[in-house]
């Protein structure tokens, strides 16, 4: 009676939100129609930035299943305004080039104000959604501080690199500049957040959504731990590929496989999670139909794979391509 997700922000919040739209209509083999959704959210993202701490891919969730998400942006709140951007900006404070919302801020500040008063991020995350109601237990994949960096050529560094925060990579530098390593700062030390790992086996199924296979579910498999318990747990383990027609849809995840060497394929990211059977996660990959040749090859290293379509266009789209992935490894 229970589904788990491994999630970013923007991809698995859409997923997610299918995933809830075609549960209720009974449309996932194996699923009842009541069975409730546990999201892991990669924290990996996170950010101290003008005292405050900033969670995106937590705050995507929240706020897209909460139905707070501005739906141009993708992240933050609608109906925002940026006063007090606009005022640090006057004042020159940096980083002018990542910006908080006044309504987002005021996330920030209860997030923030809880944790220095000695909350954990799982019980700061708990307190947020008794307001959003996202529809979804929403889960921090760890209570410990983990930053992914990014290490980037500089020519004037006498190491010929440095490294920057994974926000100014992303939000500052555009992705535009090869990424040389992927440093996820704190991972080894972090241990998985209360009723993370229950999560991984007290589930009727495991959803590895169309995430960022590096820096979104990566990162959360990179949770000392959490990546055995997976390949431990009875619950079968579905995932679906973000990358369709050969690149991503939409971020960074070219540009973060490159850097770790896996092929920008939907068959190079199901063989880079792996199947179940040779030491892999996956008891089934689902890939879009313009990727068909990734079927044969991942089905021939013994990963069952399907080619449906897998654009999340709407919540029916994205509901059906759950069904699909529900129904790949139902009889397993
Ligand atoms: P982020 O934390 O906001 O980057 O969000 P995620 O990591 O959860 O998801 C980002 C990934 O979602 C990117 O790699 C995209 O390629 C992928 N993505 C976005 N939209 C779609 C879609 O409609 N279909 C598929 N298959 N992948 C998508
Ligand atoms: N993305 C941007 O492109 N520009 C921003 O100024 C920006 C601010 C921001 C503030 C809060 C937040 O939760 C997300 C924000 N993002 C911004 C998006 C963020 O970089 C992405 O949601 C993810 O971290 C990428 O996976
Ligand atoms: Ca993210």
């Amino acid at each position: 009676r229970r589904v788990t997700v491994l999630s970013g922000g923007m991809g698995g919040a859409r997923f997610t939100a299918g995933l809830l739209h075609g549960i209720a209509q009974g449309l996932l083999p194996g699923v009842a129609p009541d069975a409730e959704v546990t999201v892991v959210a990669n924290t990996a993202d996170d950010l101290w930035v003008h005292g405050l701490k900033v969670c995106p891919d937590l705050d995507t969730l929240m706020y897209t299943l909460g139905d707070g998400i501005d739906p141009e942006r993708g992240w933050g709140r609608r109906e925002e305004t940026w006063s007090v951007r606009e005022e640090l900006a006057t004042y020159g404070v940096e980083p002018t080039w990542f910006g908080l919302g006044d309504r987002d801020i005021a996330t920030h500040l209860v997030r923030t104000q809880m944790l220095e008063a000695g909350y954990r991020l799982s019980q700061v995350t708990e307190a947020l959604c008794r307001r959003w109601q996202p529809g979804v237990r929403l889960l921090p994949m760890t209570d410990d501080r983990v930053e992914t960096h990014v290490a980037i050529a500089d020519t004037q560094a006498p190491s010929g690199r440095r490294v920057v925060h994974f926000q100014e990579y992303w939000v500052r530098l555009r992705a535009e500049v090869p990424a040389e390593q992927v440093l996820v700062v704190g991972l080894e030390q972090a241990t998985p957040a209360p009723g993370v790992l229950e999560a991984l086996t007290d589930t009727d199924l495991v959803v590895l959504p169309p995430s960022n296979p590096v820096v979104s579910v990566g990162t959360i498999l990179g949770v000392p731990g959490l990546r055995d318990t997976l390949r431990a747990s009875p619950a079968p383990v579905v995932g679906l590929s973000p990358i369709v027609g050969g690149t991503h849809v939409r971020g960074m995840a070219r540009q973060m496989l490159t850097a770790v060497g896996v092929e920008v394929s939907a068959a190079g990211v199901g063989l880079h999670y792996g199947a179940r059977a040779s030491g892999g996660l996956l008891d089934g990959w689902l890939v879009d139909e313009r990727d068909a040749d990734a079927v044969a090859r991942c089905e021939t290293a013994g990963l069952r794979t399907l080619a449906v379509p897998l654009m999340m266009t709407d919540d029916a789209a994205t509901a059906a391509m759950a069904a699909a992935a529900a129904g790949l490894v139902a009889e397993r």
